[in-house]
């Protein structure tokens, strides 16, 4: 049986779209959290029992935890017996990994740092990085032992331990999934493991870092990969003039095939940016995940030149693009291929654009123009010549083909093609 006792207090950093799940579903246990976030808005939020971000059932979590006085946030690190690192770890221009936040977050946690302290890197990262992470903490706190110095007999453990949640299932995800959990030594990763069987109720599996770095980049790497096959036989049926959706049904009731959904371009944070990390690490030898990466980033200009193309036709074209979001049933617009195409679409100026984005109640400063408006999803329906669906919403899918009759559709999601 764990003992909660050896962890009394954890400080999650970081607390975005991983951290504060994370935090609040750890308080929800029972066991005091702190969370530490550079953003001002986000802690006084989230001390006042409320959220910044959008997540089902975060809210409810969040309020009680506050309330019970079981999570408190602040914008400085204090001292704790462990430390969950849950910072962005974005890529450069050139598709290099930007180690960054991860670099300025733990070296303001080693100003806190104790004896018998535990370091667990949560943040998708390169191969090497947690190693990397020991090190940063080392060159602050030269007063104590880490484990790439001291072994097993370090004053101070690190691991990693990615974090794997599906946006929009988050909490549950959190507890239900397995974890992969690497020590920098075996010892690390087993007081890691102590730690997540807190509140995970999948296995805890163990290994070593560097293993477990590279087991998140093959996670999303792996989807990237399949969604690609499928976008590039999207773009191959287009050519043949073979509908991509009946095949895909079709080739999948073969019993060992199953097929992704080909979209308007794969967006959000990881799956668009992880294979990078990979591909930075080996670039002669990771080429087919360099070709997926690439396919799927070209797959927002295909759907716009689509677009342009059918736009033709019209003299003055009023386009109704759903959905802006990188994914169905959420709100994050963040790398969403979606608002890439919308945004491309406005500046070109060939038609009024009506842009329908249940999720959200006014448009980002980048789609603002003076042929853009935010409108509501009856109203774009009813008044463009053009409806193109960018995201899969819910919303989207119950809407009656029959009113969609005397319109011209460009379904990049396959919405109304699959029911
Ligand atoms: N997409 C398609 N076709 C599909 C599936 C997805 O075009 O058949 C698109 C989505 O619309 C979206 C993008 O791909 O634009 C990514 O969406 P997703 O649902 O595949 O993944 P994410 O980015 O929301 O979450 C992924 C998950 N990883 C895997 O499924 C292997 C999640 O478990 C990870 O925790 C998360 O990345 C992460 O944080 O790394």
């Amino acid at each position: 049986m764990l003992d909660k006792q050896t962890f009394q207090k954890i400080s999650v950093i970081g607390l975005g779209y991983i951290g504060l799940p994370t935090a609040a579903v750890i308080a929800s246990r029972g066991v005091q959290v702190i969370g530490v976030d550079v953003s001002e808005h986000a802690v006084n939020t989230i001390n006042q029992g409320k959220i910044h971000i959008v997540e089902p059932d975060l809210d409810m979590l969040v309020q009680s935890a506050v309330n019970t006085g079981q999570l408190k946030a602040t914008t400085q690190p204090e001292s704790a017996d462990v430390f969950l690192i849950a910072v962005p770890t974005p890529f450069t221009d050139n598709h290099k990994p930007d180690l960054s936040y991860i670099e300025s977050a733990v070296k303001k946690v080693a100003q806190v740092l104790e004896k018998g302290n535990l370091v667990i890197l949560e943040s998708t990262s390169p191969v090497g990085a947690t190693e990397k992470m020991s090190q940063w903490m080392a060159d602050v706190r030269q007063d104590l032992s880490f484990p790439h110095q001291q072994a097993e007999n370090a004053d101070i453990q690190v691991a990693h331990c990615p974090e794997r949640v599906l946006p929009g299932y988050v909490i549950q995800e959190l507890v239900s999934n397995d974890r992969v959990i690497g020590g920098i030594t075996p010892k690390c990763a087993e007081r890691a493991r102590d730690l997540y069987k807190i509140f995970v109720k999948g296995d805890c599996l163990i290994t070593d870092s560097r293993t477990a770095e590279m087991a998140k980049l093959t996670e999303n790497s792996f989807r990237d990969v399949n969604i690609a096959f499928a976008n590039e036989l999207s773009i191959i049926c287009d050519q043949l003039n073979i509908n991509v959706w009946e095949l895909i049904k079709l080739a999948n009731r073969h019993p060992r095939v199953n097929i992704l959904n080909p979209g308007a371009g794969v967006g959000g944070h990881c799956i668009a940016v992880d294979p990078w990390f990979i591909v930075d690490s080996a670039p002669e030898q990771a080429r087919l995940i360099k070709t997926a990466r690439q396919v799927n980033d070209s797959k927002p200009a295909f759907v716009l030149n689509k677009i342009k193309t059918v736009a033709e036709q019209f003299k003055k074209p009023k386009i109704a693009c759903l959905g802006l979001a990188f994914k169905a049933d959420i709100d994050d617009l963040r790398e969403s291929p979606a608002v890439d195409i919308t945004q491309q679409l406005i500046e070109s100026n060939i038609a009024e654009v009506l842009i329908v984005e249940p999720h959200i109640n006014e448009l980002p400063d980048n789609l603002l123009g003076s042929n853009s408006h935010l409108t509501g999803l009856q109203g774009a329906i009813e008044t463009a010549n053009i409806i193109v669906t960018l995201t899969d919403h819910t919303v989207f899918k119950q809407i009656k083909p029959t009113i969609l009759k005397e319109k011209v559709i460009i379904d990049a999601r396959g919405i109304w093609e699959q029911e």
